[in-house]
């Protein structure tokens, strides 16, 4: 049977289908890794996630390395460039996480706004007995900017429309056969908007893209959402806007440093937080989980790849 290298834990029938099809080994479990990669220089299929991904120097251990197979649409933790001067392929799992990703997008918002997380907490610990609760904020007639209007994007946009807000966006470039105004400048989007939420993919053409003249531009009454990657955010400068009011709030699934969150971050009211759930639902991770096995097999049965990235 082939090898195949899994560097993190797969839901277990998906561990099962992968073992009746490949000698699977289970990198995450191994006491010395370097060990395991020069124990199987032959190993030709690699299945990964978005937050381990692949380097070169894995890479460089596998020298018969034909395929990466990542769980989660986001790849950049695979070293792409590396894989093309490789000739390796990549795959990933587009578009079956959108609508969990969507759904949790106009979650955050709706915490945020109306302050759910705060306000139970207020009822938990009996505070409702003293007094009600402050007056919160409405998302109806509320205009979110967009950055990134990808597969995931354009669903947020749906949705928000269905809460009657107003959709502007910003990308690389503006599309065609969208309804939604396109601002050419974040900033001047920034200017613009009640709620800014970032969608697009890490790396190093996104990273920092949302500053503190971005966050300025937002405002004291802005909130800023984040789904795509932490890297999208200067979060230093956020956690010091958030404190001092420049920035009204933050509703964040994903961090510069993740499982780590700053402190601040997470004694402030006027934030909320959730550990990288976008895509977190039993049917979504089952979908994403099937493409992984799909992608694998077809390589192996020399067929095209469902999704493939390089
Ligand atoms: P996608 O369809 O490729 O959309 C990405 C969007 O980002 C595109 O509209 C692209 O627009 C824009 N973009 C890319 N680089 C940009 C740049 N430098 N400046 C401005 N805009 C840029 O990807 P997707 O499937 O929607 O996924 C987006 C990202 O969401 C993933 O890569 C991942 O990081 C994140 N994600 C997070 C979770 C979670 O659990 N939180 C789950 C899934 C995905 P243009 O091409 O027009 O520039
Ligand atoms: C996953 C994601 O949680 O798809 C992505 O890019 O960020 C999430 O769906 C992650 O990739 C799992 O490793």
């Amino acid at each position: 049977m082939d090898d195949l290298i899994v560097t993190g834990p797969m839901l277990l029938n998906v561990m099962d289908e992968l073992e009746q099809n490949f000698a699977v080994h289970k990198y995450w479990e191994a006491t010395d890794r370097q060990k395991l990669l020069a124990s199987r220089p032959d190993t030709r299929f690699l299945a990964t996630d978005g937050h381990v991904g692949c380097s070169a120097r894995i890479m460089d251990q596998l020298p018969k390395l034909e395929m990466i197979s990542c769980f989660g649409v986001g790849v950049d933790a695979i070293d792409l460039p590396a894989a093309k001067a490789r000739g390796i392929r990549v795959t990933n799992t587009p578009d079956v996480l959108n609508d969990a990703v969507a759904e949790l997008a106009l979650g955050l918002m709706l915490a945020l706004s109306r302050r759910i997380v705060d306000a139970d907490t207020y009822i938990r610990r009996g505070n409702w007995l003293t007094g009600g609760y402050p007056l919160t904020q409405e998302l109806t007639g509320k205009t979110v900017g967009i950055l990134g209007l990808g597969r995931i994007g354009k669903e947020i946009a749906r949705r928000a429309q269905a809460f009657k807000m107003q959709v502007v966006y910003h990308g690389r470039n503006e599309k065609e056969f969208e309804p939604y105004v396109y601002y050419e400048n974040l900033e001047e989007m920034a200017k613009d908007v009640d709620w800014l939420v970032g969608v697009v993919p890490g790396g190093a053409s996104t990273a920092g893209l949302v500053d503190g003249k971005i966050m300025k531009a937002l405002g004291p009454n802005g909130a800023l959402v984040n789904l795509g990657r932490g890297s999208l955010i200067d979060e230093a400068v956020m956690v010091e806007m958030l404190k001092s009011g420049e920035l009204g709030g933050a509703a964040l699934d994903v961090f510069e440093d993740e499982p780590k969150v700053p402190e601040e971050l997470r004694v402030m009211s006027n934030v909320v937080l959730s550990p990288h759930l976008g895509s977190a639902t039993v049917k979504t991770r089952w979908a994403m989980a099937d493409l992984v096995v799909r992608n694998l097999l077809a390589h192996k049965n020399g067929v095209p790849l469902i999704t493939p990235v390089v």
